[in-house]
């Protein structure tokens, strides 16, 4: 899989030069390359932003830099995507989707108030949210999704199935979990998982998940919201 991530500030992606990103890069299961826009621009200051013709409060990315940055990475099998709070809000199989679906991502950050509404006609195949609340850009939208997807990737976790078997995927939340020791500031580990029996533990796990799923996110079991 490859992940170019197209930004006008490049360095808030050192987050993916630590753990379970930075092995993934290391062992070739991922190409994720940072594109700064600036270098795009052909303006001798270059500059990357500009006034919006409506007026109104801060600045706009402008169209030249933007198309080339996005022109130079874009090929047959690209899909781009661009972060924006109008976009559809990323949820888990969606995510798998796009693992499914995709070698090629690029995934264009916003910055300031937005980009040229003519760069998402021309280059943007979908807009994506992560949810309903304002931030300052797309940058932690894009490491969102880029981890997102990675985990899909098989070898990225350690184990093998982790990626099947966690919340979301068949929408109910996990069980609760515990290490040692068995009794802890006077509160005790559940006896059935200190039993030994596998067949009591599963039934456990799954009742549990459930209960879980009732007490935390009981819109997860709305059929009525799928
Ligand atoms: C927030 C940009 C608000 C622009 C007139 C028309 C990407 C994001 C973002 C941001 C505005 C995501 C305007 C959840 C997010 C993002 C920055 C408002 C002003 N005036 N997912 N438009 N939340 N946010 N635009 O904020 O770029 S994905």
């Amino acid at each position: 899989m490859k992940i170019d991530i197209l930004t006008l500030f490049p360095e808030s992606f050192e987050y993916f030069n630590s753990s379970v990103i930075k092995k993934a890069k290391e062992k070739g299961l991922v190409e994720i390359n940072i594109i700064n826009i600036r270098d795009f621009s052909t303006n001798k200051h270059k500059t990357v932003d500009d006034y919006p013709f409506s007026g109104g409060q801060g600045m706009l990315m402008m169209c030249q830099p933007l198309f080339d940055a996005i022109n130079s990475v874009k090929t047959s099998d690209s899909y781009v995507i661009y972060f924006s709070p109008k976009g559809r809000t990323l949820k888990q199989n969606y995510v798998h989707t796009l693992y499914e679906k995709h070698n090629h991502l690029i995934l264009v950050c916003g910055h300031y108030e937005g980009i040229d509404e003519r760069i998402i006609e021309l280059c943007v195949d979908e807009q994506i949210s992560i949810g309903d609340y304002v931030l300052t850009g797309g940058e932690l939208p894009a490491m969102v999704l880029t981890d997102a997807v990675l985990r899909y990737i098989p070898e990225v976790l350690g184990n093998e199935n982790s990626a099947v078997d966690e919340s979301f995927s068949d929408n109910l939340l996990e069980y609760p979990q515990y290490t040692r020791p068995a009794e802890f500031m006077g509160l005790k580990v559940p006896e059935v998982l200190l039993s030994g029996n596998h067949k009591e533990i599963e039934k456990w796990k799954q009742e549990q998940r459930i209960l879980q799923t009732k007490k935390y996110r009981p819109d997860l079991l709305d059929d009525t919201k799928k």
